[in-house]
Order: structure tokens, then sequence, then C-alpha cells
């Protein structure tokens, strides 16, 4: 794996969540793999877990990391190829990400979209120009389309949590207050498609996914409906994909609450976080027993380390020897 962008990058999803349980069993056990080997953690949109687990994981593998804030300390950055920058723009991002590949092993890169422009949203085209000149490996830490290690950590939970082989899941649109990605629900139900799960979407008119990513979900429109024996709920809000990036008006009131939980089978309810406390999901449910969100949060530490495990081991090889035996002092 020398990408890690999409559950398409992963030839067995399933192995990964596995071997991200038992990293979790024991974290430490491999301190010196990372030896000697940088991580660059660039932001152009804020983060608190992806920032903090992202870390936690390339030390728990003996990394150094470096973190930048590419957005506001960084020169101002230019996206179009042959561009006359004689504007507000003052690097280009061919420069920018050729040289922080000369300085690290690993680059994980945050870059949200627009949503103004769905086709340049959907062409990934910050991740890609980043991907095309650094020449090293790289971790989304959430694109414009895809939230991957988002949902590495859903699905190590849900497995954990799980009574059934094949539980029904739902993830449900929430109201917010303002447009946001389509991102975590595009990544959660492209993972769920890997996985053994009856997958459902609940969400207003006109909030459909992009069909590339909901490949096997079955779509309602009602939510009391989809809820209805439900085992674990996913509560989301996203922007309309169809009108692009805009906030549909809806009639149905969409907060999820204890009574609406009734029609459930006790399911676990699940955020990824940030979450817009009593607009998105009332207290009484974060806060509640069924609540997964600080597990989702755990869980992200030991998503990000074994995805980092995988690339170092799969591209640098050539010092395995000489690490491995270094662990073994
Ligand atoms: C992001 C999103 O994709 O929905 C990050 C989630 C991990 N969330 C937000 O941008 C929340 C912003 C807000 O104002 O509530």
């Amino acid at each position: 794996m020398k990408y890690f962008t999409t559950v398409n990058d992963i030839a067995n999803p399933m192995g990964l969540v596995k071997e991200a349980l038992t990293i979790k069993k024991n974290p430490h056990a491999f301190p010196n793999l990372g030896k000697h080997k940088t991580l660059g953690l660039i932001f152009l949109n804020p983060s608190l877990r992806t920032r903090l687990s992202a870390q936690k994981a390339a030390l728990n593998l003996g990394m150094n990391v470096m973190v930048m804030n590419i957005d506001k300390e960084g020169w101002a950055l230019e996206l179009e190829d042959g561009a006359v920058m004689n504007g507000s723009t003052v690097e280009h991002v061919k420069d920018a990400a050729a040289v922080m590949g000369t300085y690290c092993d690993v680059i994980g890169i945050r870059c949200f979209p627009g949503l103004i422009d769905k086709k340049a949203d959907y062409s990934e085209k910050i991740l890609v120009q980043f991907m095309h000149h650094c020449k090293i490996p790289v971790i989304s830490l959430e694109s414009a389309t895809l939230h991957p290690l988002q949902s590495l950590a859903d699905l190590m939970t849900i497995q954990e949590k799980k009574k059934t082989a094949k539980p029904k899941v739902v993830l449900s649109w929430a109201p917010h207050i303002k447009a946001l990605p389509q991102a975590v629900p595009n990544s959660f139900a492209e993972w769920m498609c890997k996985a053994d799960v009856d997958f459902v979407i609940a969400q207003p008119e006109g909030y459909e996914l992009c069909e590339d990513y909901t490949c096997k979900a079955r779509i309602v429109y009602n939510q009391e409906e989809a809820l209805e024996g439900a085992d674990f709920v996913y509560l989301k809000n996203w922007s309309s994909y169809k009108e692009y990036g805009k906030v549909l008006p809806v009639k149905d009131n969409w907060l999820m609450n204890n009574e609406k939980h009734k029609l459930t089978n006790k399911a676990y309810i699940m955020h990824c976080l940030p979450v817009r406390r009593n607009v998105e999901v009332p207290d009484e449910l974060l806060d509640g027993k069924h609540s997964l969100i600080l597990q989702q949060a755990e869980n992200r530490l030991y998503a990000a380390q074994a995805v980092l495990k995988s690339i170092l081991e799969k591209n640098y090889t050539a010092n395995k020897a000489e690490l491995v035996a270094e662990g073994e002092d």
C-alpha cells in the first residue's frame, strides 16, 4: 500500500480492521518500525482527532512527526497548472509538495471540498497533486470526498460491538446549520459495502450521495422506517450532492431522539465528531448508554497506526531487517 485515500487502496479491508484491533491490544509492539522515518501532517482545514491520533500513532511506531497548518502558516498555494502567479498565490502546490516529499517519508494531508465546484472537488484536485508531486506514500486525513481513517475506525467499532453476524447499520442524515462535506458519509458507505452488514441510508429527498460510493446500500426516505430494528445508527449531516453543496429545505423532523431510538434494536449511536450538540444529535443520545462516540474516537488512534504500520512495512522494506534487529534489543 503506497496510498491510503479510499477503501479501494486496500487489498483486504477486513484484514486491516483485524490488524487495527490487534494493535489496540498492544500498541507498543513495534516501537522501532518507524525509526528515522518522518511523518509530515499537512492541514488545510481544522482537525482535533485526526491530527492527534495520527501523531500518537506515529510516535507509537517510533516515527518523527512534523505538523504544518499550511493554510495559516504556509505561503498561499496555487493549484492551477501553468498559472501566471501575479496575484495572491505565492507558491505552486507542485513545488510545495515536492519539497515536503524530500523532508518526509510519509505525508498525511487534510483538504476539505470548497462545496461550490462539484467537478473540482470530486476530482480531488489538491490531494491528487500532492500525491503526484511529493513522490512518497500519502495518507488522506479527510479529502474533498472521503475520510478513510474515520471509516476504518468506525468499522473497527462495529466489529467490536456487534451482537449478530450481520447487523443492521443505518446511516441517517441529521440536521445542521451549515453546508458540510459528503466525505464522512461517502466514506462510511464505501467501507460498509466491504463489510458483512445490512446497510441502509436514510435521508431526505435531494440528499442522495454519489452512487460511486453507495453501491450496496438500501436508500430509505423515511427515517422511522429505516430505524426499525437497527443495531447501529450513524448520525451525520451532509450537504446535497445533487444540488451541489446546498442546504435544501427539509419538511420532516430528522433530529434523532430517545423516542425514535425505541424503534431500533437498542441501537448503538455513532457520530464521527465534532458534533453540534442538540442541533445534529441531542445530548440524551450522545451522553446515553448506547453512545459509541468516544470508542470511535479512541479507535482513530489504532486505525492510523495500522495504516502507518502497513505503509512502513510495504514501502521501506530495505530497512526492515535493521529495524527488526533494533526492535529485538
Ligand atoms: C467535518 C465534516 O466533514 O463534516 C469533519 C468531520 C470529521 N465537519 C465539519 O466541518 C463541522 C463544521 C461545523 O461547523 O460544525
